[in-house]
């Protein structure tokens, strides 16, 4: 596989400072070197630029730095789906706000290809706020709402050449919900496997059934990993740590079993914050979880066949 390593060193969609230096702990933590240890050729695109802050506003008070994320998501749109034309890119964020511009030109590329995109949303949090629902007014809470064209957004965000399908979009390690995004998610047909139902049914059955109609459809397969999905005793380095996330082994196994599949086109790793991080556990976790997606094995095992 070609790895295109894009940094994307946005720290606007919240407002807590440190996500900037996200892409510099994950090459500090051996990204490159891992992935050309799994045999594959790395190429470092570097960092995307944001363009200038757009005039835009919006009648929600609450809302933080708007035309700087509006910027950025034209920026990243057009990265995006530049990087995509071939190889496997991945997004070394910055918050969750770059998801708005990954997703946006992913979904752009998978029209051009005429393949549905689906989407594998790992967080404890949904990000399905409008602008005119969040109540945070941070901008990391709206990028899945945003791409999948939910209302609110035109005239604020750029328009959307193409939107991602929400009835293919899966997230999993959910557990922190505000009541608009609720009633939003099931209205938009989104599969939601909250932690209650990893806990009962375990990661593997809701991940395979997922995997498998990505399979069923040929679809081109994005994964978005926020650290936060993870629980916060085994990455402390975000700012928005919600307990009861997903396990080391839990979270490996969604990477060795997406690694199977061979389906995952491109990834995003995000809210990572160095800042917050111990002795760099969190960015080295990041760096394994991807070693897992792209190939790395505890042993040798038949391929399973989907
Ligand atoms: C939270 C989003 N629901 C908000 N929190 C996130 O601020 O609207 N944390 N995305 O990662
Ligand atoms: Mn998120
Ligand atoms: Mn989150
Ligand atoms: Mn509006």
């Amino acid at each position: 596989m070609h790895c295109k390593i894009l940094g994307i060193p946005l720290q606007d969609g919240s407002r807590r400072m440190g996500c900037e230096m996200g892409p510099s702990a994950l090459r500090t933590a051996g990204l490159m070197a891992a992935l050309r240890e799994l045999g594959h050729e790395v190429t470092d695109l570097g960092a995307v630029q944001p363009g200038a802050p757009r005039a835009v506003r919006h009648a929600n008070p609450a809302i933080h730095a708007l035309p700087e994320i509006a910027a950025w998501t034209t920026a990243i749109m057009d990265a995006a789906y530049a990087a995509s034309a071939d190889g496997m890119p991945i997004f070394m964020g910055g918050d969750h706000a770059i998801s708005a511009g990954t997703l946006a030109g992913l979904a752009r590329r998978a029209k051009a290809l005429a393949r549905p995109l689906f989407v594998l949303w790992l967080d404890a949090h949904p990000d399905f706020h409008t602008l005119d629902s969040t109540m945070t007014g941070n901008l990391h809470g709206i990028p899945l709402a945003y791409a999948s064209g939910q209302p609110g957004f035109s005239g604020h965000f750029p328009d959307l050449e193409a939107a991602i399908d929400p009835g293919r979009v899966c997230a999993l390690g959910i557990r922190s919900v505000d009541q608009p995004e609720r009633e939003a998610l099931r209205n938009a047909g989104v599969t939601v496997h909250d932690m209650r139902a990893i806990d009962e049914h375990g990661m593997a059955p809701l991940l395979r059934a997922f995997i498998e109609r990505v399979v069923s459809a040929n679809g081109l397969l994005h994964v978005s990993l926020d650290v936060d999905f993870l629980d916060p005793s085994i990455a402390p380095a975000v700012g928005t740590t919600v307990p009861g996330g997903a396990t080391l082994r839990e979270a490996h196994l969604v990477m060795e079993m997406l690694s199977d599949s061979g389906l995952v086109t491109s990834l995003d790793l995000v809210e990572l914050n160095p800042f917050l991080d111990e002795r760099g556990r969190t960015a080295t976790l990041l760096v394994d979880l991807t070693a897992s997606l792209m190939g790395r094995r505890i042993m040798d095992r038949p391929t399973r066949s989907y």
